[in-house]
Formats: C-alpha cells, structure tokens, sequence
C-alpha cells in the first residue's frame, strides 16, 4: 500500500526545528538492498535527514550548553533527535556512525542524484561541499516519493580543480585520500589552518563558498577528525 506524498511534508516539519530537512528518499529494491536492522522484515523506504550550511549549529550548539560532558556530542545530538523524529513517525532511525557502517553516500546518490567530487565528498549544486546527513529513516512501508534525476555535478564544467591542489601535503589524488598522511600534518604542529580553519582542500572548491561553515563549527569538526 502506497502513503502519500505529503509524508515528506510531515518529516520536514519534525525535523526543522533541529535546523534539519529531508535529503529525499527512495524505496529499496533488488540492486538497492534494505540493511536488516531488526529482526523480522526489512525496511522498504528510506529517506535521509541531514543538513545544508550550518543551519544544524545553533541547534547543537544550544544543546551542547546543557549536555555539556556528552561524548560525541554530535552523534549523540543526532540519535536523541532522530529517534524522537522516527518514534513519532513510525519509523526507525540509523545513523552514518552505525556500524558496520551503512552506505549513506550510495543512498544519498540515489535519492538526491548528487554525485562524488574528486575528494570522496558528495557535492551539492548549491551547497557544494558543505553539507552532511545526520541519520536515516526507515520506514517499513513503501513510500509515494515524488521520483529525483540525477543532478548535474558541478566537477563537470570544473577546469582546474582547485580542490586537488589546495592540500599542503596533497593528501587527495586521483588514486584516493590518504587519510594517514592528512593525520600526519594535523599532528604535526604545521596543521594550524585545517584546525582552525578547516581541510583546505574542502575550502578550495569555489561552489557554494557562502555555505561554508563558521570557525567554531569548522573547528569542532577538524577537533573531532583528528581526535577519532
Ligand atoms: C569512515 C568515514 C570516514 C573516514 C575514512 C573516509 C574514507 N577514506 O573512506 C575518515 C575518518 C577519514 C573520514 C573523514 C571525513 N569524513 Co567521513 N565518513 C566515514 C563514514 C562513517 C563511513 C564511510 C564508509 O566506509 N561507508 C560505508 C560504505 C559502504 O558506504 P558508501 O556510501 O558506499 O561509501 C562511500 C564512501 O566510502 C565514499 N568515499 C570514498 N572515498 C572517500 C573519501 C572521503 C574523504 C569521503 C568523505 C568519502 C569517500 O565512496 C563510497 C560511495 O560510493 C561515512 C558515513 C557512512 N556511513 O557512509 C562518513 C562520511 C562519508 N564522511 C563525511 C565527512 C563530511 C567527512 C569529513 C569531511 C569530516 C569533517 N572533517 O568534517 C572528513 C574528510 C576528511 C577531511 N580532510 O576533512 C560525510 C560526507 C558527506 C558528504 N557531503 O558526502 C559522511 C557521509 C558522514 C556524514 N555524517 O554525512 N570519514
Ligand atoms: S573544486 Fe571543482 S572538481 Fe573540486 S569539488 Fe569543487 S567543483 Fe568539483
Ligand atoms: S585537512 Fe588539511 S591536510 Fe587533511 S586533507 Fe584537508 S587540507 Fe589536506
């Protein structure tokens, strides 16, 4: 039995006041498979809930105040929001922290036709790099979601590909990240503008520059990649 569209309505409402939307969705099939994350059936509709620009800080940030020894406040923040969301909804809520982790970037492929830039990073037309998801719905019926086309990445008409070069120890390339040498420079004291000013390759890309994140939230972020 088919639900009607304005479910994604109801999600956005849920979710706007955590500074949050719905980043679409899609109903599971045979190349797209359900995780069995309870025992019994599997879910049959997921919709990704996530952010664009800072629109989560003040959210967090609020929170943060009277939490102030949570662990992985940001994680934490994001299960006690999105447990509540789903509860509501009849749905159950995972998170990109699950593991084994979940393949949220495929799902987001899917259910906003965004593609990968060069950095593993899925890039937004508008947002361009600056954006995340915070969990996922599951939801064990099929859903009516209007159907989403793949969007046009903006790498295409991107000549130069500022965000390859910006790395100061070139930790991206075309054979991958090479995540231990990215940790290698932010511990080695010469680190100090990813720090405080997050990864530059990130910054390097000139789409969506104004949706950048803030100092304090590009410092939390790089604090918490650093110290994972
Ligand atoms: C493990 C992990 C990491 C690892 C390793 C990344 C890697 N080389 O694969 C580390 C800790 C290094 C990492 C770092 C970052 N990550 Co990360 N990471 C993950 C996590 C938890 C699991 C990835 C995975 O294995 N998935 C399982 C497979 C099966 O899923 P998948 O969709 O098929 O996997 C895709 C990725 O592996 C991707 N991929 C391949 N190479 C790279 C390289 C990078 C840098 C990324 C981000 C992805 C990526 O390709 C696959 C798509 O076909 C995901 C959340 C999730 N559950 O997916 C976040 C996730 C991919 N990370 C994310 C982010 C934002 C980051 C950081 C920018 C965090 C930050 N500092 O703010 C950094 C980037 C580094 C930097 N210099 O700043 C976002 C990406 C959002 C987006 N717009 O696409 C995700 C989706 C989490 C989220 N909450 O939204 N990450
Ligand atoms: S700098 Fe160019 S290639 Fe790199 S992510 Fe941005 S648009 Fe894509
Ligand atoms: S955080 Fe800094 S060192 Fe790491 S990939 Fe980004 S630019 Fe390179």
């Amino acid at each position: 039995m088919n639900y009607r569209p304005s479910i994604l309505d109801d999600i956005a409402a849920a979710l706007e006041p955590y500074g949050m939307v719905p980043r679409g969705g899609f109903v599971f099939d045979d190349k797209n498979q359900a995780p069995q994350i309870t025992e019994g059936a599997r879910p049959q509709s997921v919709i990704l809930a996530g952010h664009f620009g800072s629109s989560i800080w003040p959210h967090f940030v609020q929170w943060r105040e009277d939490h102030p020894s949570a662990q992985d406040p940001l994680d934490t923040w994001s299960r006690e929001v999105l447990t509540a969301v789903a509860a509501k909804l009849g749905a159950t809520a995972v998170f990109p922290s699950d593991k084994p982790y979940l393949p949220f970037q495929q799902w987001a492929m899917r259910a906003e036709g965004l593609c990968a830039s060069p950095l593993g990073l899925l890039i937004h037309p508008e947002y361009g790099l600056w954006q995340a998801f915070r969990g996922a719905l599951l939801f064990d019926r099929a859903l009516d979601l209007p159907a989403r086309g793949a969007q046009r990445s903006p790498c295409v008409d991107c000549q130069d590909r500022p965000c390859l070069s910006a790395c100061p120890v070139n930790a991206f390339s075309v054979n991958g990240y090479d995540v231990a040498r990215c940790r290698g420079h932010l511990a080695s004291g010469e680190g100090d503008a990813c720090l405080n000013g997050g990864c530059l390759a990130r910054r390097g890309c000139p789409v969506g520059r104004e949706h950048a994140y803030g100092e304090a939230q590009m410092r939390f972020h790089m604090d918490a990649f650093a110290k994972s």
